[in-house]
Parts: structure tokens; C-alpha cells; sequence
């Protein structure tokens, strides 16, 4: 018998500048070394500069593909990114509780500024159903401080790491989901830290940490949908969350540091360089 190969599925956004979102997804996932297979929530017509226009797909065509995936192959490991619009939020929860049960979830909660204004319909609707009803489900879920500070409702201040790995504990506690990775990029310092917190089998709370030295890099469009796709795709090769945890910070600050020394479009804001793409003076 042939071996099966280790896939994931990505439920997200198409980006066309190709820096977040699916594409952001697939690129990761294949750097991992696992298959990638998507389900489409929304089309954006977006550039390093700015999101012109969002058109999010019915949900019947979302649940189509995501059942179309699923027949075929169940993934070994689910990443949930922007949703698009309430409907689609619903049939991922739907699918999250039925086809998708015994799949382990990542969600980077991609619900604040600038993809927060790519939402459409009843924002406040969505995001209460958001917190309330799909983060809940999710074995790991990956804010920034800007997402943390929308999940709980009140702005943040970090001071430093012991602070943060309280409001990650907090963070898991108002969604009782399995774990959460609170991400440091955010905060103030020399030092970029994130956090991990997982309750443990008997209950407990289960820390860990990682630490880089900051970067000034521009090109960090895309580094949240390539975290948590990177987080998904250790867990579909077979990691504990702790072990996925670690990879993940590290793979994405490996990232970082390839990014800074080129220049892409007019913005200054440029896509993350997760292959080493060539620059003009590099070919
Ligand atoms: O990083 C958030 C995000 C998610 N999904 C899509 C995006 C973005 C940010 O630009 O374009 C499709």
C-alpha cells in the first residue's frame, strides 16, 4: 500500500497580492512539507497598500468544498482564517462539529483592523458569534495583542512575559478552547516574546515561551496566516501542541529575518519571504 500523504485543510481568504490568506497557507504548509488543501471564504482585491474591494463566497459554495475535501480525504489538521461573513461562520462551526469532529483546529482569530474592515454584513453579530460559538472549538487559537485585546473586550498592556502569559491564561479561560499562543509582535522591547498555554489532561495549565530579538522588518504582510498554518501543519505531522508551538515561532522569526532586505511594491509593505525569493541583485 502506498503511504498516505499528510495534508491540512485551510478555510480562508484569498489574498491577490499573495502575501496573506490561502496563498499564504499553501506556501507555508508546502515549506512544512504537507499538503495543503483550501476552502475559499472570500475573494479580496488587495495590494501591499490597501484592500479595495472583499466579496465573500455563499456559504452554501464554503460548505461544498469543504465537503468535497473532506470525502476525499479527511486533513490531518484544519487552519481557520477570515471567514468572510456571518453565514460562512456558521457552516464552519457547523462542519467544525460534524465532518471536521476528530480534526484538530487552528484558528488565527484574524478579526481585528484591517481584516476586520474585510468582514461583511453584521459586524457586531459576527464577532459575538465568533468568540461565543467558533473559537470555542478550536484546539489552538493564535491572536496578536490587537485580536487578544478584541477577544476580551479591553485594551492590553504588556509589561512583560509573566503579564502575557496571564492574559494568554485569561484568554483560554473566557474561550475554553484547549490551548492558545498569545503573539508578542505587538508589544514594546528588544525582545519579541510569544506564549503558549494548554490545559493539561488533568486540568492544569501547561506554559511555554519563546523569545527573539526584534527585527525592523517592512515586509511582514502574511506572518499571522503563516504562523498558525505552520502551527497546523506540525500538528498534522504528528507534534504535540508544545513541539508545534515552538516550530512555529521559530520557522516564522527564521522568516522575518530573510524579509527585511528587500523592497516590494510602493508601500513598504511587503509580502513575508518563506522560500527566499530572489531579489534583483540576487539571481
Ligand atoms: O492576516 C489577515 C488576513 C487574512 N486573510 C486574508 C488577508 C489578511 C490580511 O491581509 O488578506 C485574505
Amino acid at each position: 500500500m502506498p503511504e498516505r500523504l499528510k495534508t491540512i485543510l485551510t478555510i480562508a481568504g484569498s489574498d491577490s497580492c499573495a502575501g496573506a490568506g490561502i496563498q499564504a497557507d499553501i506556501k507555508a504548509a508546502s515549506y512544512f512539507g504537507i499538503y495543503a488543501t483550501t476552502a475559499v471564504t472570500a475573494v479580496t482585491a488587495q495590494n501591499s497598500g490597501a484592500v479595495s474591494k472583499v466579496m465573500a463566497l455563499p456559504p452554501d459554495m464554503l460548505r461544498s468544498q469543504i465537503e468535497a475535501v473532506v470525502e476525499d480525504q479527511c486533513p490531518d489538521a484544519v487552519k481557520i482564517g477570515m471567514t468572510g461573513s456571518l453565514a460562512n461562520c456558521e457552516v464552519i462551526c457547523e462542519m467544525a462539529e460534524g465532518c471536521l469532529k476528530d480534526v484538530p483546529i487552528v484558528i488565527d482569530p484574524v478579526i481585528s483592523a484591517t481584516s476586520g474592515a474585510m468582514l461583511s454584513g453584521d459586524k457586531e453579530k459576527l464577532i459575538d458569534f465568533y468568540i461565543n460559538h467558533l473559537l470555542p472549538l478550536a484546539t489552538v487559537v493564535t491572536p496578536n495583542i490587537p485580536e487578544a485585546e478584541m477577544i476580551l473586550g479591553r485594551p492590553i498592556h504588556i509589561s512583560n512575559t509573566s503579564a502575557q502569559s496571564e492574559v494568554a491564561a485569561r484568554i483560554l479561560d473566557k474561550l475554553g478552547c484547549q490551548s492558545v499562543v498569545l503573539k508578542g509582535g505587538h508589544t514594546d522591547g528588544k525582545r519579541v516574546w510569544d506564549v503558549f498555554v494548554e490545559y493539561t489532561f488533568d486540568g492544569d495549565l501547561s506554559f511555554a515561551n519563546h523569545y527573539f530579538q526584534r527585527l525592523m522588518c517592512p515586509n511582514l504582510h502574511g506572518t499571522g496566516c503563516t504562523y498558525s498554518t505552520m502551527m497546523a501543519s506540525a500538528i498534522a505531522e504528528g507534534h504535540s501542541l508544545a513541539v508545534a508551538f515552538r516550530l512555529a515561532s521559530k520557522l516564522t522569526h527564521d522568516f522575518i529575518e530573510r524579509s527585511c532586505g528587500y523592497s516590494f511594491g510602493d508601500h513598504n509593505n511587503g509580502p513575508l519571504n518563506i522560500f527566499d525569493f530572489k531579489t534583483e541583485n540576487n539571481n
